[in-house]
């Protein structure tokens, strides 16, 4: 039988209730906090979705959304996004809260999934968000001198709106989950989509199109993609199906034609979505994504943030990956 002594009760009742404060009430992380990751989820005080990631100056950034919904409900209830950050995937720095989703003006709210990058020493985090008067998602983006931020929105509008994309499909959230990347030219492009993979080419300003918007035929495709490129492979991976699994598809040209590979990771533990991102830091290669691990609320609606390490075949392939609780570090 386990004992607690008065003073440990009190300890234990302490952690639970700034869980419980971090992870329900709204309140915004106003400081830097630092804690030591151990195993996965990496991040255990509060419930975010979501991982988007970028390496830059010899740290990783973590960028996802603060999943808000207090149970018994069940569905996503997320206002802002969280920026992480690591030198070496254990100690973690998270910063004070960058960027919400009502910091669009012509947003209603519902910060969805996300991805920054870094252009011309500028930081652009393109967002999914709610429109106020367009119905369905858009696609917003905000721009920072630092990773960290703060960001603010970059154009005063929606990049994507839901009556953009309405030829090839008529739902009011296929304009989701967008994925930034600028290939060896110079030359960037969004990507992004529910039900339908899209692209795009980018302005150099970073906050506009530069060209139309075209399809990306991909099989059992649901939505989170995300583009990334080693040697002369480019790699489209992104969520299949529902509950998802991640798959992905390998390609020589960012214009395609891109050749499906198969399943990259099954289902995530407790959770319908999984929703990943691909970075390579200090030589290795790691998928970052989400599950419902954590006890006794954690699931599809309330996700937490695993790091596990991916790994190559000799021909390119990507050797599907494995979750651990044990984590990277
Ligand atoms: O967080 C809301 C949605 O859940 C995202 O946009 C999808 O990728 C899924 O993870």
């Amino acid at each position: 039988m386990i004992r607690f002594n008065k003073a440990r009760l009190v300890g234990v009742r302490l952690v639970v209730l700034s869980f419980v404060l971090a992870a329900f009430t709204g309140l915004s992380a106003q400081n830097d906090t630092t804690f030591v990751a151990n195993g996965n989820p990496i991040i255990k005080y509060k419930y975010v979705g979501d991982p988007a990631t970028m390496v830059h100056d010899g740290k990783v950034y973590i960028y996802g959304g603060h999943d808000e919904c207090p149970p018994p409900n069940e569905h996503y209830l997320i206002n802002e996004w969280c920026v992480f950050s690591s030198p070496d995937l254990k100690t973690w720095t998270e910063h004070p809260v960058p960027l919400k989703a009502k910091d669009f003006s012509w947003a209603k709210g519902e910060a969805w999934a996300s991805q920054v990058i870094e252009r011309d020493g500028k930081f652009y985090w393109y967002v999914t968000v709610e429109h106020k008067t367009i119905p369905g998602k858009s696609i917003g983006v905000a721009v920072s001198d630092s990773p960290v931020g703060p960001f603010k929105d970059a154009r005063g509008s929606a990049l994507i709106t839901n009556d953009m994309t309405t030829e090839y499909t008529k739902i009011a959230w296929d304009d989701i989950d967008p994925t930034v990347f600028i290939d060896d030219d110079g030359q960037a492009y969004l990507c992004w989509g529910n039900t339908q993979c899209y692209y795009a080419r980018l302005k150099k300003n970073m906050i506009e199109l530069d060209g139309p918007i075209m399809p990306i035929n991909l099989p059992r495709y649901t939505e989170a993609p995300w583009i990334h490129k080693r040697g002369d492979w480019y790699y489209l991976s992104y969520a299949s199906e529902f509950p998802e699994k991640m798959c992905y598809a390998m390609s020589r040209n960012i214009n395609g034609p891109w050749e499906y590979k198969g399943l990259l990771n099954e289902l995530a533990g407790n959770c319908n979505t999984n929703h990943q991102a691909i970075i390579e830091f200090k030589g290795d290669w790691y998928m970052v994504y989400h599950n419902g691990a954590i006890n006794p609320f954690g699931g599809s609606f309330r996700r937490s943030v695993c790091i596990d390490r991916l790994f190559y075949n000799e021909d390119g392939t990507i050797k599907r990956m494995q979750m651990t609780t044990e984590g990277v570090r």
